[in-house]
């Protein structure tokens, strides 16, 4: 028996946490927090769990070529010379055919390290091969990656704080924050119980009593889905009319509150965002705004942490400049126990080598919001390029992305579509060539934290299971097929990388790093933009103005949205009034866990719907439900709590996709119902607050409405 240091590496709210795996016999019997790391930076029940996604029967084991429809699931065990012949040959045919840009190349995060990220791994692949359509943006923080820059300059990269400033923050508000569950750094909520214990308010603003409002919150603000923005204009109306700003600060660092004031004010043609005119929106009585802007005015420091659902919303951009817009005018912006507003991980992980992905020139591009769309559409739809071929690589995306029915249908357009895979998603039904890919535990690494200054080594652990290899393998084995071997490697193995990356690291003891498995670099409590804060005449913003933009006329002159941040209401449709939010589980990352039976088990899932709700429609907890929309249907259990608020209804995404034959799910994919047209300007994703009914199932089972248009209202 032995404790090896160990992390998983998922893109997961941690994706580096400090671990340790027991070995015995050859298997991996537990996981527990490796003790090196010390009181703060800690793992979590997902990867506690790992083991169960170790030895689950169902791995793929060998490399797969489909027999059956797309979708179907028929493959057949197949070779590695006949696969990645088959594979080679196909991209290179493509490319011969079509040019590379027919390539779509969707590398996600399945798994972060300095090595095996999947979207370097692809990435270099990739542009060696001489490039591919690419998809910007992420799913993550779509929204808030393109209005950031023009607030804050590309200075947005550096606007985080480390967890443990969270001491000295008198209040701190979570706001679409479940850090509890969806961590945001792995030293968080160990910092959010301490400031708990300390006496800190803790106010958490989340249509849903999360586990974080059950546990740690001294205040829940509960406020429907997709107007946090309202919210936010409505506690300015007060800090502003109640003169609670703090006017020096504002003038010293920022540009455009003027305007905003007026704006607010109901000075520029609009009505005032008073708390009586969000209160109608965003569900919050009027008292309570009025109570709660006086009390963030009041705490000195304020530390307002967003989490990234506010912006996965229509017109998701505002939130996120509103908050920033609050951290000025109350004077916590960039102060110890403040924050900028902006997202709390950005802030750089100690210097470490990674992967390099070789410059290319300009490829095509699509938002990843509307891949289906470009690939159904291509040219003719206006996208960069006609898409023939996918190149997966750590990502459920069919599952994952908006409108899983438009998905598959793209999906069934494609001539050839490969990935590398630990099971059999939904994704990997639909491509032609499956590659086994190696778990967590068996693969060296370094591990980049999501937020934290501070990183982590891992050994193989294990060997790979049956005829699994690493992504990094089979892509240097493909390479070398289609010419481009040694530029792919520079001659090096997996394990000559990381010798390579910790040779170009800052770390002063390797020895030491890969004994213990963690390195801490010497400042834990960095405050992003803080030498800004300080002295704005010194340190000035790459914005035009140099200061914070609240108002940004780059941001007008290039999208055609107002300069300043404002109330854009969502469209609503009759036919579905409920909002459906889809928040993340604290069992699973996205996708991953899911079709593990013992993790299943530990919560039923379910549609989460106000007892109020449920009765307006007859339906009783536990009674199986009809859920849709214009763009899907679902058959999923009800479950009725007072832990949503009326009009919402909260479905965990990640669940497999599984249409029975009439094209209604009965697996439970949240994206079932939502769309890809994406927030505007910035195309980024929309899976909060999204339109939907819920009726009782009183036809018959297989003729569960597709759209429920078609049936009486
Ligand atoms: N357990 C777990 N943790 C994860 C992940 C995971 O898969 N599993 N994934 C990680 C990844 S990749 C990401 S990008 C982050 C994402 O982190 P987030 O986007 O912040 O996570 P969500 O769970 O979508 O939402 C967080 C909370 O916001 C609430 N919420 C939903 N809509 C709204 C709204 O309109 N307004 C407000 N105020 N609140 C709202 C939800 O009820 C939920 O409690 O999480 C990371 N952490
Ligand atoms: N409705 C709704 N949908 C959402 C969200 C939401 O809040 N609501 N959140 C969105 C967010 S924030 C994100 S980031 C996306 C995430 O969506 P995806 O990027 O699709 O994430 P996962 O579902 O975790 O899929 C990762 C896949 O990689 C595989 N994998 C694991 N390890 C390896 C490896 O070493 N190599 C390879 N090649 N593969 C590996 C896993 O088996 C899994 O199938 O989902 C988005 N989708
Ligand atoms: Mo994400």
């Amino acid at each position: 028996m032995s404790s090896i240091p160990f992390f998983c590496g998922k893109d997961c709210g941690g994706n580096a946490c400090p671990l340790l795996a027991t070995v015995e016999d050859g298997c991996i019997t537990r996981v527990i927090n490796n003790p090196a790391a010390g009181r703060y930076v800690k793992g979590c029940r997902r990867g506690f769990d790992l083991p169960l996604e170790q030895s689950a029967p169902d791995r793929i084991l060998t490399p797969l070529i489909r027999t059956g429809p797309r979708g179907s699931g028929q493959f057949r065990p197949a070779g590695w010379d006949e696969a990645l012949s088959l594979t080679a040959h196909k991209l290179a045919e493509v490319r011969a055919e079509s040019g590379p840009g027919a390539v779509l190349c969707r590398g996600s995060a399945g798994v972060i390290g300095a090595l095996h990220a999947t979207y370097a791994v692809l990435g270099r692949f990739m542009n060696l091969f001489g490039g591919c359509t690419r998809l910007t943006g992420n799913y993550s923080i779509g929204a808030a990656q393109f209005i950031l820059p023009y607030v804050l300059g590309h200075e947005w990269t550096v606007s985080g704080f480390d967890a443990a400033t969270m001491q000295q923050a008198e209040m701190i508000i979570l706001w679409g924050a479940n850090v509890l569950e969806t961590r945001q750094g792995a030293e968080v909520p160990q910092r959010l119980a301490e400031a708990r214990k300390r006496g800190a308010q803790i106010v958490v603003v989340d249509p849903r009593r999360s586990a974080t409002v059950k546990q740690a919150a001294t205040w829940w603000l509960p406020c429907r889905p997709g107007t946090d923005a309202a919210l936010m204009l409505a506690v300015l109306y007060v800090l502003f009319s109640e003169s609670l700003t703090d006017r020096t600060f504002m003038a010293d660092h920022s540009v455009g509150f003027d305007q905003l004031e007026r704006y607010v004010l109901g000075l520029a043609g609009s009505p005032p965002t008073s708390p009586e005119w969000a209160a109608t929106i965003c569900g919050v009585a009027t008292e309570e705004i009025v109570r709660f802007a006086r009390a963030y005015a009041a705490a000195k420091p304020a530390m307002l942490f967003p989490g990234y659902s506010i912006q996965r919303v229509y017109a998701g951009e505002e939130p996120y400049r509103l908050t920033i817009a609050l951290q000025i005018a109350t004077g916590n912006f960039g102060r110890r126990g403040g924050s900028t507003g902006s997202i709390n991980s950005m802030l750089p992980a100690p210097r470490v080598g990674r992967l390099p992905v070789p410059p290319i020139s300009p490829q095509p591009s699509v938002p990843v919001t509307r891949w289906p769309d470009a690939v159904l559409e291509g040219r003719r739809g206006g996208y960069a390029s006609d898409i023939r071929a996918v190149y997966n690589l750590g990502s459920n995306f069919l599952n994952q992305g908006g409108d899983i029915r438009k998905n598959m249908a793209a999906f069934e357009k494609l001539d050839f579509a490969v990935t590398h895979e630990v099971f059999l998603t939904p994704t990997a039904r639909y491509c032609d060539v499956i590659f086994p890919t190696t778990t967590a535990f068996e693969k060296e690494d370094i591990g980049i934290p999501w937020a934290g200054n501070y990183l982590l080594y891992k050994p193989q652990i294990i060997p790979p299971s049956g005829q699994a290899r690493s992504d990094y393998d089979v892509m240097w084995e493909l390479a070398d097929r289609l010419g481009y071997g040694p530029a792919f490697s520079e001659g090096r193995s997996a394990a000559a990388w990381i010798e390579h990356f910790i040779a170009h690291s800052e770390i002063p003891d390797p020895v030491a790093f890969r004994e213990t498995g963690i390195y801490l670099a010497p400042d834990q409590a960095r405050v992003g933009l803080a030498d800004f804060a300080a002295d704005p005449g010194r340190h000035p913003l790459s914005t035009p103005s140099g200061r914070v933009e609240i108002a940004s006329e780059s941001y007008q002159r290039e999208t055609g949205f107002p300069a300043i941040p404002t109330w854009q209401p969502p469209p609503e449709d009759r036919r579905f009034p409920l909002r459906l939010i889809s928040p993340k589980s604290p069992h699973f990352t996205h996708s991953q866990g899911s079709n593990i039976p013992a993790l299943r088990r530990r919560a039923a899932h379910a549609l989460s719907m106000h007892p109020q709700d449920a009765l307006q429609r007859g339906i009783a907890d536990g009674e199986m439900a009809c859920v849709c929309n214009a763009q899907g249907t679902g058959r999923i259990p009800v479950s009725l709590t007072e832990d949503v608020t009326p009009g919402v209804v909260s479905l965990p995404e990640g669940m497999w996709v599984d249409l029975d034959g009439s094209g209604v799910d009965v697996g439970g994919a949240a994206n079932m119902f939502t769309a890809t047209d994406g927030t505007r300007p910035g195309a980024a994703c929309i899976m909060h607050g999204v339109g939907v009914e819920v009726r009782r199932i009183v036809l018959p089972q297989s003729a569960c409405p597709h759209d429920l248009g078609a049936i009486k209202l």
